[in-house]
C-alpha cells in the first residue's frame, strides 16, 4: 500500500524536515517529487542515497501523485490547490490558506483524526503553536472541560523559515563583532531582543498569529465555547517554541491528576525536577517529536485554574511531523482520492 508523495517546498525548513520525516518514519513510498521555486529547479537533494532533481511547479506537476505535502507559503498553494486537487491528490497544506474553510479538516492526528474522514481532497495542518497548545491540553480537556485557555508563546525564528534562522545567526554575529544587525526576514533584530509577533493587527488588536491560536483551537477541539486569549511573542531561540499557558476549567483539577494524564498521554513527555528548577526548554525540544510539557501547578488566582508550561519543536510536531502523521493516517484508513484520470 504505497502512495506516490510530492513535497511542495522541498527546500525550506518544513520542506527539509518533511524528507527527514518520510525517510525515517519508513513512509511506504512509491514515489517522491520534489518542488520548489525556479530559483532553485534543477539543483538536486540527497534522499535515502539518491539524488532527486528539485522541480519547479507547472500545471502538470501532480497527475502522478497522491499526496502534496506542501509548505511554501500561502499564496503558492492557493496558487496550485485547484490544480492539486483537479488532479485527484489531496494536499496536506502546512499554509494558513484554508486552515479556516468549513469544507476542509484541519488535523492534529492525537487531536481530531476522524475529521479526516470527510476531506474533499484538501486537509490542513495547524499553526505550529495551535498544535502545540493542543497537544498539551487536549488530554485535559477530555476528562474535565477547559473553559477557558490565557496563553503566552515564546516563538523561535523557524517560524519564519530558513532565511530566518539564518539572519538570526548573522544577528548575533554582527553584533558580537559590533556592527550593526541587519533585518530582513523580520522587522526588528531579533538576536538578544524579542517583539510582539509581526503578522498583521486587527482592529481588536490582535495579531494574525494570536487569532489562529483562538480560531484554530475552537475548530481543532469541535468547540465554539472554549473562550480563549493568546499574546505572541518572537523569542531569539532558533527552533523550538515554548508557551506559557493559564487554564481555567469548570471544577477543580488536581495537579497530580493533570501530571498522571499528561505523563501517558500520546506524543507528550512530562519534563519535571522541581528539585534541580529542570523543566522543557527550547534546546531540549529540538528535534524531537513530543511536546515537552512540565510546570504544571495551581494557579494560586483562581481555585479552577491550573498553570503549565511547553516546548515543542515548531518544525517538527508544529509542522511537518504533524503532516506527515496526516498523511500516515490517509494511508492507513484508506482515505486517499481516486485518481483522475490524466489528461
Ligand atoms: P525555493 O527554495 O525555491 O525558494 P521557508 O519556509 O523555509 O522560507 O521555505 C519556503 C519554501 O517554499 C522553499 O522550498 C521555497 O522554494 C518554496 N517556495 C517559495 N515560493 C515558491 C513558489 N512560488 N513556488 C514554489 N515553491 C516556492
Ligand atoms: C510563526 N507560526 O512562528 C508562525 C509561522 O500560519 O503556519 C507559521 C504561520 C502559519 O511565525
Amino acid at each position: 500500500n504505497s502512495v506516490r508523495v510530492a513535497v511542495l517546498g522541498a527546500t525550506g525548513a518544513v520542506g527539509t524536515e518533511l524528507l527527514e520525516l518520510l525517510d525515517s518514519r519508513q513512509f511506504p513510498l512509491a514515489s517522491l517529487k520534489l518542488l520548489a521555486s525556479p530559483r532553485t529547479a534543477g539543483q538536486t537533494i540527497l534522499f535515502k542515497g539518491e539524488n532527486l532533481v528539485i522541480e519547479a511547479v507547472d500545471e502538470k506537476s501532480f497527475v502522478d501523485v497522491d499526496i502534496v505535502l506542501a509548505s511554501a507559503g500561502s499564496s503558492t498553494s492557493k496558487q496550485w490547490v485547484k490544480t492539486i486537487v483537479d488532479s485527484g491528490a489531496v494536499i496536506i497544506d502546512n499554509s494558513s490558506a484554508f486552515r479556516m474553510d468549513k469544507d476542509v479538516p484541519l488535523i492534529v492526528p492525537e487531536i481530531n483524526p476522524t475529521a479526516a474522514e470527510h476531506h474533499k481532497g484538501i486537509i490542513a495542518n495547524p499553526n505550529c503553536t495551535t498544535i502545540l497548545l493542543g497537544m498539551a491540553i487536549w488530554p485535559l480537556h477530555q476528562v474535565q472541560p477547559i473553559k477557558r485557555i490565557v496563553v503566552a508563546t515564546y516563538q523561535s525564528a523557524s517560524g519564519a523559515g530558513a532565511r530566518a534562522m539564518e539572519e538570526l545567526k548573522t544577528q548575533a554575529q554582527a553584533i558580537l563583532n559590533q556592527l550593526e544587525p541587519k533585518a530582513e526576514s523580520f522587522p526588528y533584530p531579533l538576536a538578544f531582543n524579542l517583539f510582539p509577533h509581526n503578522s498583521s493587527l486587527n482592529e481588536l488588536g490582535y495579531c494574525e498569529e494570536e487569532m489562529k491560536m483562538i480560531n484554530e483551537t475552537r475548530k481543532i477541539f469541535n468547540d465554539t465555547q472554549i473562550q480563549v486569549s493568546a499574546t505572541c511573542i518572537r523569542v531569539p531561540v532558533l527552533r523550538a517554541h515554548s508557551e506559557a499557558v493559564n487554564l481555567e476549567f469548570e471544577q477543580p483539577f488536581a495537579v497530580e491528576k493533570a501530571r498522571e494524564i499528561l505523563k501517558t498521554a500520546p506524543g507528550v513527555t512530562l519534563v519535571e525536577d522541581w528539585q534541580n528548577n529542570y523543566f522543557p526548554m527550547p534546546m531540549d525540544a529540538t528535534g524531537k517529536d513530543d511536546v515537552l510539557v512540565g510546570r504544571i501547578r495551581q494557579d494560586l488566582s483562581h481555585p479552577c485554574g491550573l498553570e503549565l508550561w511547553l516546548c515543542g519543536d515548531q518544525i517538527r510536531k508544529g509542522a511537518a511531523l504533524n503532516a506527515v502523521q496526516i498523511a500516515e493516517l490517509l494511508v492507513k484508513n484508506n482515505l486517499l482520492r481516486p485518481q483522475a484520470v490524466a489528461v
